[in-house]
């Protein structure tokens, strides 16, 4: 297994971030949970780290409108839909090297059938073709997708804690990407009712509501596996987000460590070449164990 991450995305560094009651707070989004999640997954014995360079101006040109991407360059910020998109010196050149990041690991998996892991930072999801916000500015799972749907039909599974309300606008429509995705019911956690109930043959939503037990999750994740297979697809790209975590600050289902491993063997039982996307997940202790669990499951070959 190959995990890529962005040389220089800790060229996006924000120090605080709206606290959504007209204040500001901590940052969540930090370089460190690329360092953790690094120093959890290190010492695996069957994957290959490799830093990649420089984001390609294509790669977010792959599904987002030139003004959107001119305007988080210049750091005009019009095209944000959230406090949580505010543009910082080092923003462009982090998340274009996040989605290249991506791309690049979309491009190994196509070469090779096998999977990969991109350790993307900043997140993606909630960028759609001409808004961005959510901690997010160019989607890296929706281009790596978009990718990887010129070889063959790809189904995105977006597993982090919020809707993919980008990934889910970009892609609405297509015959050839099914995008399905597991998480807490909108309009009461983010990304909130204006981007929520998005309809279209190829979206398939699966809103749990808050605190969802494991039990309820898995019950879910079983249903997404279904729609899956039946997509028939030759590529999948998983938006993983380690905020399902019942310890999340910014989540949280009622799930636990050992609980990536099962989500991992689910995930390996589809038999498909696969690229995993890093979304959300803000518990900078907790990290390194859900990523750590998510690949030995995801390498439990034949189990269940
Ligand atoms: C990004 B990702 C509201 C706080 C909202 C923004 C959440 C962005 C989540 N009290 N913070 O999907 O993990
Ligand atoms: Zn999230």
């Amino acid at each position: 297994m190959r995990v890529f991450y962005p040389k220089s995305h800790a060229l996006h560094r924000p120090k605080a971030e709206d606290d959504g009651k007209g204040g500001r707070g901590r940052a969540y989004e930090v370089p460190q949970r690329v360092h953790s999640i690094l120093a959890g997954i290190r010492s695996l014995p069957f994957i290959r780290i490799v830093p990649t360079g420089p984001g390609r101006l294509c790669d977010a040109k792959r599904v987002h409108l030139p003004w959107m991407i001119a305007d988080i360059r210049k750091g005009i910020g019009k095209g944000a839909i959230d406090a949580w998109g505010e543009i910082l010196p080092g923003t462009y050149r982090a998340a274009l090297a996040s989605v290249t990041c991506a791309v690049r690991a979309a491009e190994f998996v196509a070469k090779t059938g096998e999977t990969a892991y991109a350790l993307t930072r900043p997140p993606g999801h909630h960028a759609g073709r001409n808004f961005y916000g959510g901690y997010c500015y160019f989607n890296n799972a929706a281009s790596a997708a978009k990718f990887l749907a010129e070889k063959g039909r790809t189904a995105i599974l977006d597993l982090d804690y919020h809707m993919g309300n980008g990934t889910q606008d970009i892609f609405k429509w297509r015959k050839d990407i099914l995008v399905v995705s597991i998480h807490a019911e909108t309009p009461v956690e983010y990304p909130g009712e204006a981007y929520t109930e998005i309809t279209a043959p190829n979206l398939v939503n699966l809103p749990l509501p808050l605190k969802a037990s494991g039990k309820l999750y898995f019950k879910a994740l079983e249903m997404a596996l279904s729609a899956i297979r039946a997509f028939h697809p030759r590529f999948l790209v998983v938006s993983i987000g380690y905020d399902i975590h019942c310890s999340d600050p910014q989540g949280g289902f009622g799930l636990v460590s050992r609980d990536f491993r099962r989500i991992g063997q689910r995930l390996q039982s589809l038999g498909l070449p696969t690229l995993l996307v890093q979304e959300g997940g803000y518990h900078l202790g907790m990290l390194g164990s859900c990523a750590r669990k998510l690949l030995i499951g995801l390498q439990d070959k034949g189990k269940r």
